[in-house]
Order: C-alpha cells, then structure tokens, then sequence
C-alpha cells in the first residue's frame, strides 16, 4: 500500500477532560495507561485539556468516581471548555448513565475511543465491517443508546463509523444492521480464501507486537518497501503480506497485521478474530517490542496474553527488540535480538534468524 491519501477532516475541534479512578494496583500503575490513553485520543483528533485522577481504593459502583466528585469534573470541564470526558477505566451501563446525568457532556471510554481509531484507520472493506460490526456490538451491550444520548454525541466520537458511515441506528436497527455486517463479512471473506492459493507453499512469518512497536516500519525495512508508518496507535489494520527474497529461489512471506494493546475490546478482538486467526498459519512469529518504551514489558506481557487468547502461544516466536538505535541499554530475553528498523541495525542477524527458524 502507498502512502494513504489525505482523509477529509473529521476530527473534533473540542478538546478532553480525561478522568481516572486509581485503585493503587501495584501491578497496573496509572501513568502508562493515561498517557496511552491520551495517545489514543490524539490519533482520534482529540486534545486532552486537563486530568483528574482520583485515588480511592475501590471504584464507586453507581458512578464510579462518586457524586461528589462527578460534580467536580462537570465544573472544570465547563472552566477547561472541554468538549467530552474520557474515562480510563471500564464504566458499566448503570455508572454511565448515572454519570451522564450528572456530567452534561459526552462521555467516551478506552473502549470508545479505540473502535473510534479503528473505524477511522480501517481502509479494506473487510476492515470497515469488522470495525463496525464491532462498535455496534459495543453499543448494544453497553446500552450507548441513540436518542438523545446520541444527539448528545452527534459528531464526536463513538458516533463515527468507519469511513462515511454514522451509527445513527436505533436499538432495534442494531440488530438488523449486525446481521447484515455478518453476511457481508462472510461473503468477503469467502471471496478472499478463493483468491488466495499460489506461492502458500512459501514460509510465513508474521510480525506481531503492540501498536506502535515498528512492524511495519521493520516490514518496510526487511522487504524494501513503502507501507504507511506513523507515530500512533494503530496506524495499520489491515493485514500486508510482502515477499521477502533470502537468497537463490528462496523467499519468505512476512505479513504485517494490526497491532495489539492492553486489554484489547473483546468486541475487536472477535470481530477481528477472522483477520488474526491467520495468524495461526504462520511458521513463525517475530513478536516486534518498542525497547526505548520504558512501558515495554507491560506491552509484552499484553501481547503474549492476546497470542494465549487467540491460542497462539505455542508457536514458535522471535522477539525483537526493535528502536534500540535510541536506548542505552538493550534489554534480552530467550530467543531474542536487537534491532533497528530505522536504521537497519540487526537486520541482517534477524533475517538469519528468521531463515534458521521457517522449514523451506
Ligand atoms: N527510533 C526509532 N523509531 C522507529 C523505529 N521503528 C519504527 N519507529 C517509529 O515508530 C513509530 C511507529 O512505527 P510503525 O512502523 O508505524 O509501528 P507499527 O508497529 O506498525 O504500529 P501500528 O500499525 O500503529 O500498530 C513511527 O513513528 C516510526 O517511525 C526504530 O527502529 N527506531
Ligand atoms: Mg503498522
């Protein structure tokens, strides 16, 4: 794929009030999540305008932050002008509604605001039924009505479908709509297992790692090629196989798929399951990690648990630890090797690697 057009401009022109609950968990410190979170939100047109992180050890189970607090984030919204609130934690169906009639702006989760990248990012058409499929599904379970809830929203995020799509679809047509996503789907992918065939005698390998870590721009590197790479989350959703030649009549295909994250939406992940179960073809994986990410071991932690969702955690796995050009210290796990796709560093140890783990 070349270098993606411009899109038209649907980004929000209001800015964010990101609010958290911090339960103190030793094993999830907060810092990580928001500024991922924040991440996330500018990749959807959205500047974060301020933070309230509340420390409490539990959340509240009717408002998750608590009357009180919940008029205190109404009020600094309204001086921060802030357009939305985005939660970080997951807000079940009744402390949205509670807070909703409380806090008199939209309010998006991680979840939200994630679909809302993806519906933005999808470009294939099986990529936009699948993001769709997935943000209608969300919005059933979660009872993120139509209505004036959505009238609240018009606009904004979680309201965007993919492309030019708006998901002004009442609870009923919600329905409605997902069957008629499943059938497309399974038409499109139908189409896609006939058109496949030819070289699937060549080895696989699959880059696999989370979003932002490099395997498109390691792809590029490996295959001399030109997909579309960016700072932020989530950059690429569709699947890219690229032949890669190692030498006299030898070649590997090395595809490139969507990135994962920390607690990726169910809704996505089963919605995607069709695109990452080829996964499950692969002779061998090369878990690509963000090394100068001081959050990397979190990040590698998330990602082999979605390889043990998807039951890919026996395959055969490489690690690499990718943009060591900007880190003093290179970190080293079994199986592992330094590398750097901007600038070519380790490249070549990696394809030996690559060549020495896939059975011609
Ligand atoms: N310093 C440095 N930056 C890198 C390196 N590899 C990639 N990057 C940068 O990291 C960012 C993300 O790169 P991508 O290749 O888009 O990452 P990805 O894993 O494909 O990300 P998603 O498709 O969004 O999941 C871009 O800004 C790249 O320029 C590297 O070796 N060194
Ligand atoms: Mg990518």
């Amino acid at each position: 794929m070349a270098h993606r057009t411009s899109a038209p401009d649907r980004s929000l022109k209001t800015g964010a009030l990101v609010v958290a609950v911090d339960t103190a968990d030793p094993a999830r410190p907060i810092e990580p999540e928001l500024a991922e979170l924040e991440a996330l939100a500018e990749a959807s047109g959205v500047k974060t305008v301020g933070r309230i992180v509340q420390k409490r050890a539990r959340v509240d189970p009717a408002t998750l932050v608590g009357t009180g607090k919940a008029q205190e984030i109404t009020e600094l919204a309204q001086s921060l002008r802030a357009g939305l609130v985005l939660v970080l934690n997951d807000l079940r169906p009744r402390q949205r509604k509670n807070l909703e009639n409380i806090i008199p702006l939209p309010i998006v989760d991680r979840t939200m605001l994630i679909l809302d990248v993806f519906a933005r990012h999808a470009r294939s058409r099986e990529g936009k039924l699948q993001v769709e499929l997935a943000q209608l599904r969300y919005r059933q379970s979660n009872l993120i009505g139509a209505g004036a809830d959505l009238s609240r929203l018009g606009g904004g995020i979680g309201t965007r479908g993919p492309g030019e799509t708006k998901l002004e679809v009442d609870r009923r047509g919600i329905q409605a709509r997902i069957s008629i996503l499943n059938k497309q789907l399974e038409e499109v992918r139908r189409q896609r297992t006939t058109r496949r065939g030819g070289d699937r005698r060549e080895p696989l390998a699959a880059l696999v790692g989370y979003t932002n870590a490099g395997k498109t721009s390691l792809l590029n590197r490996l295959a001399r090629s030109k997909a579309f790479v960016a700072d932020q989350p989530f950059a690429t959703l569709d699947p890219t196989v690229r032949r890669v030649w190692f030498g006299e009549g030898r070649y590997v295909r090395i595809v490139d798929t969507v990135g994962f994250i920390t607690d990726l939406p169910k809704d996505l992940l089963s919605a995607f399951r069709a695109t990452l179960e080829e996964l499950a073809e692969a002779d061998l994986l090369v878990h690509v990690v963000d090394a100068s990410n001081p959050d990397w071991p979190r990040q590698m932690t998330a990602v082999e648990n979605t390889l043990a969702a998807l039951h890919l955690e026996s395959k055969r796995c490489l690690v690499a630890f990718n943009k060591c050009d900007s880190i003093e210290e290179i970190p080293h796990r079994e199986q592992s090797l330094a590398v750097s796709a901007r600038t070519g560093a380790g490249i070549a140890e990696l394809k030996t690697a690559i060549e020495m783990s896939v059975a011609w």
